[in-house]
Formats: structure tokens, sequence, C-alpha cells
């Protein structure tokens, strides 16, 4: 193989030494312990539900396109044809993994027709147990239960008369005269089929990925909304790793990406390939031309026009602890190859809660429906990295560091007066006494007849832990006053809030008051030490 991959020569292309393939059965070993695989009975089930999905497509074209008085001949070669994207394009997919699915149809279709008409031919199916249509989303979606499996379903209407069973998607030409939606939902498969055409061997990639992905995740490194690389970046950051080593195995692979990645000269942007020009009227990736890109502290770039950074929402401070997290990577992995140490140690679990001595916590509360509180929290969980930003600006703030996942409580309360109660006291251990009187949500809780009159209180807390730094905090407290009000003013500026029953409140809580939810059930709390002035 001496084919090059990417934008500089292999730095080695070395094969693997039997003591290096032996490192990597282990790998494979510990993947597999580590439940990242799933059965292949399961597999063909997936293969099952998308050759249905595919028929319904082709269903859902030709009867809209004989609703548009096409005739037999013509409505027949209408097409449709659908595509994946995601970890199950990827081969790294799990048990609990959905399958991102993008329909593709023809001009003469419209996303109107998808939410409706298509909608209604998967409603009718027996396979459907669950759907939930987002026609006004960035990326308008259906979600669905379908067999047993979640599938993400969105759509791509192309300026073509047929979209035939051998359409590729790798045409930039195809992207002329459709709007933005359509643009960003080919995009995903556009990125997922050009990374792997750009990997020397797919499998070691794809082994070499599920070993990163579960790290990442475990490590609290792994969630783009927080400023942490997702499940695209990651894997770019391994397709680059990848076409280094052309002959190597997955062990050597993981080894090198900790290595490589922990020196890399950042902001110097990640490619897997030059960045390509294109027929539209769209901003690709160029720092020299956008001072917006200049300012991406990890950038890595998707190879398919118009290409775009994956990583923009990294800031100074979760750039730290990715660093961080590569450089405990690469002692780790030093050390599983000179049989210091194992694989599983590699994933052990992240010490956020350990770590900091003082936490932020950001609850967002919602005085109304699971469904209200989605949007609320999902709009707070968006904008929390801009909080994060405001933070590290803080001169005495060395480091802001955002938890990638949100704690969730719902209570049956009897009146609104007793709300100011639960948010005084949610989020701390003192406080858990008082939570324990309340009675929990549930449906069942909601149908009881003594609930008659009560309030239904959703809450999601955020956290970010933060480094102080001390040489400046010696006379004066810790003032984050102004970071904080200009948070909330961003979040009460969303045009659905609602004062009446949404509330955002930012707690300072210290290390040994954290509650007992942040921990597992079955993990110890860290204990105050001597010297310890927290
Ligand atoms: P799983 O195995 O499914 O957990 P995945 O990498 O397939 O891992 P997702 O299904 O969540 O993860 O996402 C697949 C792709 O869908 C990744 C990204 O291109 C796109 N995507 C996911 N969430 C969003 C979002 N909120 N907005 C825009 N694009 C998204
Ligand atoms: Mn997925
Ligand atoms: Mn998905």
């Amino acid at each position: 193989m001496n084919k090059t991959y990417g934008v500089t020569p292999a730095i080695s292309t070395a094969g693997p030494s039997s003591e290096e393939t032996r490192l990597n059965d282990l790998l494979v070993d510990e993947l597999r312990r580590q439940g990242s695989f799933e059965s292949e009975a399961a597999t063909l089930k997936r293969a099952k539900v998308l050759k249905t999905l595919q028929q319904l497509t082709q269903e859902f074209v030709y009867s809209v396109s004989k609703s548009k008085n096409m005739d037999e001949g013509m409505a027949k070669d209408a097409g449709g044809k659908i595509f994946t994207f995601g970890s199950y394009r990827l081969g790294v997919y799990g048990p609990g993994s959905d399958i991102d699915t993008l329909v593709v149809f023809p001009k003469h279709i419209n996303r109107e027709d998808f939410f409706t008409v298509f909608e209604k031919i998967l409603r009718q199916r027996p396979e459907l147990e669950e759907i939930q249509s987002v026609p006004d989303a960035f990326v308008p979606i259906i979600k669905m239960e379908f067999d047993g499996i979640s599938i993400d379903l969105i759509c791509a209407r192309l300026d073509i008369p047929r979209v035939p069973l051998n359409l590729t998607l790798d045409d930039k030409n195809l992207l002329k005269n459709i709007d933005e939606k359509d643009l960003r939902a080919l995009n995903g498969t556009r990125v997922t089929d050009e990374i792997l055409l750009l990997v020397p061997q797919p499998t070691v990639f794809k082994h070499a990925l599920r070993a990163i992905k579960i790290w990442a995740q475990r490590r609290a490194v792994y969630g783009n909304v927080f400023g942490f690389p997702g499940g695209v970046a990651w894997a770019m950051l391994v397709a680059r790793i990848c076409q280094l080593y052309p002959n190597a195995v997955s062990a050597v692979i993981i080894s090198k990406f900790f290595v490589i990645l922990g020196q890399w000269n950042w902001p110097q942007p990640v490619l897997l390939k030059p960045i390509e020009d294109g027929p539209l009227q769209v901003r690709v990736w160029n720092p020299r031309l956008y001072p917006h890109d200049k300012y991406h502290k990890m950038p890595v770039i998707t190879p398919a026009y118009p290409s775009m950074c994956a990583t923009h929402n990294i800031t100074e401070s979760t750039k730290k602890v990715i660093l961080q997290e590569f450089q405990r990577g690469s002692g780790i992995v030093t050390e599983i190859f000179s049989g210091a140490k194992k694989w599983s140690d590699l994933f052990t679990k992240h010490d956020f809660f350990r770590r900091y001595k003082f936490y932020l916590t950001v609850i967002a509360a919602t005085k109304g429906s699971s469904e209200e509180q989605k949007k609320f929290a999902g709009m707070v969980e968006s904008k929390l990295r801009l909080l994060v930003q405001k933070l590290e600006n803080n001169e005495n703030i060395n480091l802001a560091h955002p938890f990638v996942k949100t704690f969730d409580q719902a209570y049956l309360v009897d009146s609104i007066a007793q709300l100011d109660s639960v948010l005084e006291h949610t989020g701390t251990l003192s406080g858990e006494e008082y939570l324990k009187t309340l009675t929990p949500y549930s449906a069942e809780a909601q149908s009881d007849a003594s609930s008659e009159g009560k309030v239904e209180v959703r809450l999601t807390r955020f956290y970010i832990g933060l480094q102080i730094n001390l040489k400046n905090q010696r006379d004066k407290k810790l003032d984050i006053q102004q970071p904080c009000t200009e948070f909330y003013t961003l979040c009460q500026s969303w045009p659905n809030f609602n004062k009446d029953i949404y509330s955002l409140s930012i707690k300072h809580v210290k290390l040994y008051n954290l509650p007992s939810d942040v921990y597992d059930p079955d993990e110890e709390r860290p204990v105050k030490t001597k010297g310890d002035s927290t």
C-alpha cells in the first residue's frame, strides 16, 4: 500500500509486530466485554428494517408522483432512496444505537409531503411503536421506534427528476438549487461516506473509533453541545491517525492518537484532505478569509464540500480538559504496551465530581409538562458553553469545566409557594432530606385522586467545575455576578421564554455538598482529608 492518504505522507507504513497484533486482539476482546458490539441477529434485524424503509420510500415517492398527475411509468421511475449516516454508517454502532437515516427524493416531491404522506405510510405499519415529527427543526426530523429499533429519519429533496437506486451523493453539483435544510440533511451522509473513503483500512479505523468513543464517553469529553468533540469529530480525528499509519493495527492507532493529537500544533486544523471549492454561495472553512474561523481552538474540518469545522464549540477550558485527557490516555497506553496496565484501565470513569473544590450548578426548572421542560432545558443546554466562555474570561478563573450530562428530577408539589423551597433545596447534599419528603412525579402519582391541585415541577441540572486562581483571590471573593447575569439575560431572550412557568438559577456548590445523584450508587463520595480547607 503506497497510496498517500490525506494531506501529508504517512509517518510509518510498517505493518504490526507480533506483540502489536497480540495487544490488538486484547483490545478487541475488551471492546466485546465493554458491550461495544451487538449480536449478529440484531444486526440482521437492522438490515431488514432498512430494507423495509427503502420499500416505503419508493412507495411514498410513487404515490406523491401519482397524486401530482404523473403517469404510471414516470411515477415508478421517480424512485427514492435511503442513505444512512451516524454510527450505523460508520460501522461503530452498538446495542443501544439508533439508525440515522436520510430519505432522498426527486424535485417534484417536497418536505411537506414527507411530513404528511410519508408519515402516514409509517403510521400504517404494524412495526411502528412510537413516532414524533419535528418538521420545524434546524434539521427537520421524524424520530421513531420501528420494529424495536430507534430511527432518526431526515429528508432531502434534490433538484433532479429521478432518484434511482444507484445514485450516490458524492457529486457536489447535487447541492445546486436546494435549500439550506436539504443541504444540512445531505451533509451527514456525505461526510461519513467521505471519511470511510479516506481511511486506508476500514476495519482498523472502526475498531479504533469504537475504543475512542468508549474512552471519550467514560472520560466525559464527548459531546458537541457542551464544547467537546461529538461523534463525527472523534471519527475524523481517528481517521487522520489511520492515514498517518496506513498499515498499523487499531491498538497502534490508539497509542499514536493520544501522542500525536496531544502534541498537535493547535489551532492548526486536522484535515483528511485538501479543502475543496464548489458551486455554491456558501462559506467553506477558511481562517484567512473569515475572522470567526480563526478563533476555532482545535479545528477538525469535515472532508465533504462545503467543509466546516466540526469542533467550533470547543472553548479554552474544554481544550485544556481534552489535552489533559490525551495526556492521561498517552500515559496509560504506554503502560499497556509495557504490560503494566490493561485496556480496561483506559476506560475507567472520569473523576469530574471529585476534581474541583467549587462547582456551579445551573438549574433549569419548569412548572409544567415534560415537553415544556425538554424545550427549556434544551435551550439552556445549547447556551451553557457561552456561560463557560464568560467564566473563563474572568481573571480569577483558570478553568470552567462543563460536565457533559444533565441530571433530571420531577416532583408533584402542593402549591406554587412550595416551588421556591424545591429550588432552594435542589442540587445540594444538605437539601436532600427535604427533597425526600416530596412526591416524585410519576403518571400514577399524578392520576391519584389526592394529587388534585398539585403542581408538576421538573428540574434539569447542569454542572460546571471551577478551578479558581488563588493568587488573585487572597482578599476578594470570587465575583461571578456579571457572567451569571448575562447568562440569565441571554436565556430570557429566548422567544419561548415564559417567566410564569420557567425559571433559571445558578448555585455555587462546594465539593462536599454535591448531591448524591451525581455519584453512581456503588461509588463512594469523596471524603474530606486533613488540610482540606473546603
Ligand atoms: P449512536 O451510536 O447513535 O449513539 P451516533 O454517532 O450515531 O451515535 P447520533 O445518532 O446522536 O450519534 O448522531 C448521528 C449524527 O446526527 C451526528 C450528527 O451529524 C447528527 N446530529 C445528531 N444530533 C444532532 C443535532 N442535535 N443537531 C444536528 N445534527 C445532529
Ligand atoms: Mn446514531
Ligand atoms: Mn441519531
